[in-house]
């Protein structure tokens, strides 16, 4: 870590304030980039030319800063980190790069000069949606607040053509449509055509005459950068999300059967690279589902890493003979789950096959370079990829992995005889005749000198069960890293009301960048002007999201109820079905009261969104019951005064920025144990609002944060749940 902090020094001078009269400026700048784009007819500039030449306009400064600290980086040759994810759940970018610019006012007023409001003009930007769930927006999490401490680091990910589907909800449920994020263009992204790298797929291995192995024949594919700059907070530091897009060469398109007519097969291997990054989870029920997924993993290691060792060699340049020991001391590479597993045998191979070290120092290397996040202990989620798909696709990897696995089992054998019984399944193939995999888990394990869990108790549960033999193996090697989310995005930015009231009692706004300085307001707990400041602005951010939920479900919601709010991916464990079936019950309950009765209970919002993956079939029949249960609830008279039920669709990153602030009670409720962290739960608590959870995952370490008092405890604790699952199986309970 010391190492990786000496990249730019924390006194950096922080991004100049606008001067007075820059508003003027920056209108103008507006209206150049208006004017000159290529895109838009200059004659037009209403809210959509607006968003993309004033983006233009924020771009522009951006790159300056960019550049400024590329090169920073490579004069000062610091330890990088890389982070290798294949989702990353990025938002809208705009109210970003201006917040952490610090430069909202003078844009805003840039804007009303031009005839539009910010906010009107930010709502344009389309959702980058390059990932799934908690997993992808923690790395994007990670990405600001690297930018925003300092640090040298990357994100490497995939340019997937289409994000995470959009979500309609029908008569029959939820219905999904491709997310054609880049229908217009990004304004944010940068290709770089000088930064092509071939990645092979099949072929088979050639034995050189020096006995050194060599990958050959198969597909190539060029993988080409496209760079998104990630600004730190109110710094000058500004890091890269190199996102890889698939081509085929020209050369690869065969002119000669083209003009033949033969116009599918001419053009055969620019259509197989096209497939690679056209969407972000491609369904893996079928094999060539399967293959194109694995193709999409080891296009982003192979990529990534070819592109780090060219950096780590462009950065030792002038400094003697090129020592490869020396890469662990320049570079560190995370995995972001086990999805970017193939990295660990395909630095193997280029450390090997391309520069022409032995396995000894090659497996030292990497084994220092790769450390793993496991985000989950659920057994269906732990990826196994068939042995025979792998030797196919990637017959050198296959070859590397087969030695490790063979190295392990020797060393276990020699050194741990205790643990013979086990080695079948802590190894890293499983021979299983009916369907033998290469277990993704246990070659991160094996692979990597550090592992973490993403809160406590998972790691706990980690150490204590999925990986306990390796406990045993490497004590030192599992560590906690609970997750934690980015005080701009959900909390300084999206809600500016709030911000603003903390700032004012705190006399300072150093808490967006050190949020121990909120326990600070605990001196004002007995405060009734800040309750009456903070009031005002729930009311304001209940209003914002109320008319927002009118618009998109057409069900008017009241700002004066209680909005109670679960939102996430849709999932068996996450147990939407509990709270939509308690709702039920409230429901009930209220139909039985007396109109005097009715009169004492707190009338009610409850608020339900999430997407379910395509192919879950219970997912998409919860999503269906929440939307039935509010179309009865909603138009039942006697009741929808005290409790109407709202399916938020199409959940996203910005549709969460709307709801957070506006939530008052937010639903936590996982099975103990199943929820690695969740990072929604720090969100909401961030933005003042009540919880009610089970002691899941990072649900409780936030308890312990704000409070007993402001956590409402739910369920069974993790220890007791396998005695209940037995219990009801045999029918006990
Ligand atoms: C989540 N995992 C955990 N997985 O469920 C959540 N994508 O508890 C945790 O807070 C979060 O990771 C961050 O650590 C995911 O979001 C995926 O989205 C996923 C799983 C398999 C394949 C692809």
């Amino acid at each position: 870590n010391e190492t990786i902090k000496s990249g730019i020094p924390a006194e950096v001078p922080a991004v100049a304030q606008p001067l007075a009269g820059e508003a003027t400026e920056i209108a103008s700048n507006i209206i150049y980039h208006a004017q000159y784009s290529p895109h838009f007819s200059p004659f037009k500039f209403e809210p959509e030319q607006a968003f993309y030449a004033t983006a233009d306009s924020v771009r522009d400064r951006l790159i300056k800063q960019w550049n400024d600290t590329y090169l920073h980086y490579h004069k000062v040759n610091p330890k990088q980190t890389y982070y290798l994810s294949m989702e990353y759940l990025q938002g809208r970018a705009l109210t970003n790069a201006i917040g952490n610019l610090d430069i909202q006012d003078a844009y805003s007023d840039a804007l009303k000069k031009l005839g539009h409001e910010l906010e009107e003009i930010v709502e344009q930007e389309k959702d980058a949606a390059l990932g799934n769930g908690g997993l992808g927006r923690l790395a994007s999490c990670f990405l600001d607040s690297m930018a925003t401490l300092n640090l040298p680091a990357w994100g490497y990910g995939l340019r997937y053509r289409y994000g995470l589907f959009k979500q309609r909800i029908s008569k029959g449920g939820q219905e999904e449509i491709a997310e054609d994020w880049l229908e217009k263009f990004s304004p944010w992204e940068i290709v770089r055509h000088d930064v092509v790298f071939p990645i092979r797929f099949f072929g088979h291995v050639d034995v050189l005459p020096t006995g050194s192995r060599k990958w050959v024949g198969g597909e190539v594919i060029q993988a080409v950068a496209y760079d998104v700059p990630i600004p730190g907070y109110k710094t000058k530091n500004t890091n890269s999300l190199r996102l890889w897009e698939a081509k085929a060469c020209a050369e690869d398109f065969n002119l000669f059967q083209f003009n033949d007519g033969q116009y599918e097969s001419a053009a055969q291997l620019h259509a197989t690279a096209q497939q690679i990054c056209a969407v972000l989870y491609p369904g893996d029920a079928t094999e060539s589902g399967k293959l194109l997924r694995l193709k999409q993993q080891f296009f982003l290691c192979s990529a990534s890493l070819q592109d780090i060792m060219f950096r780590f060699r462009e950065r030792q340049v002038g400094k003697g003979v090129l020592q490869w020991s020396e890469f662990p001391t320049k570079v560190a590479v995370q995995l972001n789950d086990t999805h970017p597993t193939l990295a660990i045998p395909e630095l193997m191979r280029l450390l090997m096959d391309e520069e022409g070290l032995g396995w000894d120092d090659a497996w030292d290397i990497t084994t220092r370079t790769i450390a793993y996040t496991n985000h989950t202990v659920l057994p269906e989620a732990l990826e196994k990829w068939s042995q025979a798909v792998m030797w196919k696709l990637l017959p050198r990897l296959m070859e590397i992995i087969e030695e490790i696995d063979k190295r392990f089992i020797a060393t276990v054998q020699s050194t741990r005889p205790d643990l013979e019984t086990k080695l079948s399944s802590i190894r890293i193939l499983d021979h299983n005749p009916q369907k033998p995999v290469v277990r993704m888990a246990n070659l991160c394990v094996v692979s990597s000198h550090m592992v973490n869990g993403v809160a406590q108790l998972h790691s706990d549960i980690l150490k204590s069960d999925l990986f306990a033999d390796y406990v045993s193996i490497w004590p030192t090697k599992f560590q906690n890293k609970t997750n934690g989310i980015t005080p701009r995005r959900w909390l300084r930015f999206c809600s500016p009301e709030l911000s603003q009231i903390i700032t004012k009692w705190l006399k300072t706004d150093k808490w967006v960048t050190n949020l121990d300085l909120l326990t600070k307001l605990r001196q004002f707990v007995d405060n009734e002007e800040l309750y009456a400041e903070w009031e005002s602005a729930k009311m304001a951010n209940k209003q914002r999201l109320a008319q927002y939920i009118t618009q998109v479900t057409n069900v008017s919601i009241d700002p004066n109820t209680l909005f109670d709010i679960q939102v996430k991916r849709i999932h068996e464990y996450k147990r939407q079905l509990l709270n939509i079936l308690g709702t039920v019950y409230r429901y009930k309950k209220i139909k039985e009261m007396s109109p005097e009765e009715r009169q004492k209970v707190t009338p009610r919002t409850v608020m339900i969104g999430g997407k379910a993956f395509a192919t879950y079939t219970n997912a998409k029949r919860i999503v269906k019951l929440v939307n039935d249960v509010g179309a009865v609830v909603n138009s039942d008279p006697e009741v929808n005064s005290y409790l109407k039920v709202v399916f938020v669709p199409n959940y996203n990153v910005s549709v969460a920025e709307m709801l957070i602030p506006g939530s008052e009670l937010s639903q936590h409720i996982s099975t103990a144990g199943m929820e690695a962290s969740g990072t929604s739960n720090m969100k909401f608590a961030l933005n003042g609002c009540l919880i009610i959870g089970t002691l899941d995952g990072a649900n409780v370490e936030i308890r312990e944060e704000i409070g007993e008092e402001n956590f409402f405890l739910f369920g069974a604790r993790a220890e007791e749940v396998p005695r209940l699952r037995k219990e009801r199986e045999n029918g006990l309970v």
